[in-house]
């Protein structure tokens, strides 16, 4: 048997060598399922739109790049690192009348989902997209974006970016107003034009880059596919009735790191719950109801956006009527890596703790 001299000069003899013994951190480093330090957690419109409202007084867009507050995890360090899950950013964004946030571009992929608010624009490139409420719109790795409100009231949506997980991987850069013209003016709704037909193509394109070249999904759109697809009673036991926002050229997510979804909770339904590797932010567009997440209940109504970690449980159901929900997810990191691995439970329904 070792002393406890040696056994404490051998340690400390690692440590100066900067070596780790495996047997004291392997249970850290391996553990047996998904150990996100982000937790389940729910913010309230009614609770967030007061500090929205004040951020429009008390930050002015001069002070810093964009008006963001950005959903902290409790799990997760509030400071520069605060993040909503372990991989994704999500944020509410507030534009006064005659606003502008200049144009910037980063390495991060971002999506904006408008909850309300007309007369917003982004421009992507060169490219103006006018967004009104329940439209969804890309802005891709390194493309020059800058956003404007050019109507009367104010405009709220939800940001979604890969941030953490970019900043993570070491794969972020960013540069600001100033340092490059932004792109020349494309023709409004050009993307739309060439991709948001889906069943067709420019016949020049070669459509398989990395993101998807259609900037702009309208909610005229996205709202019919989701009656057309509740109508035809064609449903997925555990989302009911949910599409993803497709890359028009692969059928693949919008983005290699980020996929976003809408679905609609129809009245009287009840989802069964299941889980998966990878993490969502979800938004309530429309409606009310209620996720169970890890046995616990969270009601929300619109506005109101909640998070579900990774491997955690979770079911969704609609209140009285139906209710639409928005959500980014990071399950296009966790398929192509091929560590995507999900379950339904047994019992259909969590017991609610
Ligand atoms: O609007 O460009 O929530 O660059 C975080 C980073 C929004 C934006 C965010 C961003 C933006
Ligand atoms: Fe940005």
């Amino acid at each position: 048997m070792p002393t406890d001299a040696e056994l404490a000069d051998f340690y400390g003899g690692m440590e100066r060598a900067r070596l780790i013994p495996l047997w004291k951190v392997y249970k850290d480093h391996v553990p047996r399922a998904p150990s996100p330090r982000a937790v389940p957690h729910l913010w309230r419109f009614k609770e967030v739109l007061p500090l929205v409202r004040a951020s429009g007084v008390l930050a002015p867009l001069t002070e810093g790049e964009r008006r963001v507050l950005g959903f902290a995890n409790p799990g997760l360090p509030y400071d520069g690192l605060a993040a909503t899950t372990d991989t994704l950013w999500g944020a509410l964004q507030y534009i006064l009348p005659g606003e502008k946030a200049r144009a910037h571009r980063h390495a991060a992929a971002a999506i904006r989902f408008i909850l309300e608010g007309e007369g917003a624009s982004t421009t992507v490139e060169g490219e103006r997209c006018a967004v009104g409420p329940g439209d969804f719109v890309l802005t891709p790795p390194w493309a020059w974006h800058d956003h404007e409100n050019t109507g009367s009231a104010p405009v709220i949506w939800m940001d979604g970016l890969d941030i953490i997980m970019v900043r993570e991987l070491r794969g972020s850069f960013f540069e600001g107003a100033g340092e490059a013209p932004p792109a020349e003016p494309k023709p409004e709704g050009g993307s739309a034009a060439r991709w948001a037909e889906g069943a067709l193509r420019p016949a020049w394109e070669r459509p398989r880059g990395k993101y998807s070249p259609l900037l702009l999904y309208k909610w005229e759109k996205t709202g019919r596919a989701l009656r057309r697809l509740a109508a035809s009673g064609q449903v997925c036991p555990y989302d009911d009735v949910a599409m993803d926002f497709t890359h028009p050229g692969t059928g693949g997510p919008v983005y290699p790191t980020m996929s976003c979804r809408i679905q609609l909770l129809r009245a009287g339904q009840r989802p069964r719950a299941h889980r998966h590797t990878g993490s969502a932010v979800y938004l309530c567009f429309r409606g009310r109801g209620h996720s169970v997440i890890e046995g616990r209940r969270f009601g929300w109504e619109r506005g109101d956006a909640f998070c579900v970690p990774s491997w955690a449980w979770h079911e969704h159901a609609a209140g009285e009527g139906e209710a639409i929900l928005f959500s980014i997810n990071d399950l296009p990191v966790m398929e192509a890596l091929g560590l995507y691995r999900e379950e339904g439970l047994k019992e259909g329904n969590q017991k609610v703790k």
